[in-house]
C-alpha cells in the first residue's frame, strides 16, 4: 500500500449524524471531537507525516452564537482528554487560518498545545481553523508584497508563502458525509492530489474506512504509474 504523505479531511456531517439518533447538534460534534483522536492515531500508526483537518471554516461565522460558542470549546475539550497521549506518540500541533478573531480563551489553549508539543518529531497534527482557501491565497500574495521590490512572481513565491510551506504537498483529500466540493479548504494545495469522498457521516467515520480510502488512493496511484 502506498501511504499519502499529507492527508487532509474535511470532517463533514457531524450534526446529520446527530439528527439521527436524535440529539443535539452539539453531541455530534463532541463524538466528532473523540474521532479526530482514533483518526489521529491511525494515521500515525501508518506513517502520514502531515494530516491537516477542517475544523472550523470562515463560513461557519453564520452559524448559530450558541452552537459556534460550543465548538470554540472543543480544542480544550480535546487537549484535555488527549494531549497526554499525543506527547507519547510524539505528534507535533500546529494551526492554520487566521485566529486572531477567535476567542482569547480558544487561542490561549491552542498555543499552549503548540508550545507543548513544538519540539515533537512525529506526524504533525494540522488544525485549519477559521480557514479559508482563497483568503490563504490572499495572504501569500500580502507576504510576498511585504518582502518588496516585487514586478512579478512564480507558482513557487505563492507555495513558499502559503499557510501550508512546511509541509509536504497534500496526497490525498478525504470528505466525509458525501458533498462533493471542495468548499473553500485547501484550493491552492488540493492540485494535485488525489479527492475522495465517503458516504459516512465524520462521527461514524473510523480506522477501517480511513485505510478503505486510503487503499482506493493506493490503487489509483498504481494505475496512473502504469500509465493505465
Ligand atoms: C467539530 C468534527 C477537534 C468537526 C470534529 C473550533 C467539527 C470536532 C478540534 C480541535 C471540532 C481544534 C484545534 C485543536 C485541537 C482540537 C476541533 C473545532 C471543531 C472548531 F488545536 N475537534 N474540533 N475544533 N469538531
Amino acid at each position: 500500500m502506498n501511504i499519502p504523505q499529507h492527508i487532509a479531511i474535511i470532517m463533514d456531517g457531524n450534526g446529520r449524524w446527530a439528527k439521527q439518533q436524535n440529539k443535539p447538534r452539539s453531541y455530534g460534534h463532541f463524538v466528532g471531537t473523540d474521532n479526530v483522536r482514533n483518526i489521529a492515531l491511525k494515521a500515525d500508526e501508518l506513517g502520514v507525516k502531515v494530516l491537516t483537518l477542517y475544523a472550523f471554516s470562515t463560513e461557519n461565522w453564520k452559524r448559530p452564537k450558541e452552537e459556534i460558542d460550543y465548538l470554540m470549546s472543543l480544542p480544550a475539550v480535546f487537549f484535555d482528554k488527549f494531549l497526554k497521549e499525543l506527547m507519547e506518540k510524539n505528534i507535533k500541533i500546529e494551526v492554520i487560518g487566521d485566529l486572531s478573531v477567535l476567542p482569547v480563551k480558544t487561542i490561549k489553549v491552542l498555543n499552549q498545545a503548540i508550545k507543548k508539543t513544538k519540539h515533537n518529531s512525529g506526524m504533525i497534527l494540522v488544525f485549519a481553523l477559521n480557514y479559508g482557501g482563497r483568503n490563504d491565497i490572499v495572504e501569500a500574495v500580502n507576504e510576498i508584497i511585504k518582502k518588496g521590490n516585487i514586478t512579478a512572481i512564480t507558482e513557487q513565491d505563492i507555495t513558499n508563502n502559503i499557510s501550508t510551506k512546511n509541509y509536504p504537498d497534500v496526497d490525498l483529500m478525504i470528505r466525509t458525509s458525501l458533498d462533493y466540493r471542495i468548499s473553500n479548504f485547501l484550493l491552492w494545495q488540493l492540485s494535485y492530489a488525489e479527492l475522495i469522498f465517503i458516504d459516512c457521516y465524520w462521527p461514524a467515520f473510523n480506522g477501517e474506512k480511513f485505510v478503505e480510502a486510503i487503499e482506493e488512493y493506493s490503487n489509483r496511484q498504481r494505475r496512473f504509474g502504469g500509465l493505465l
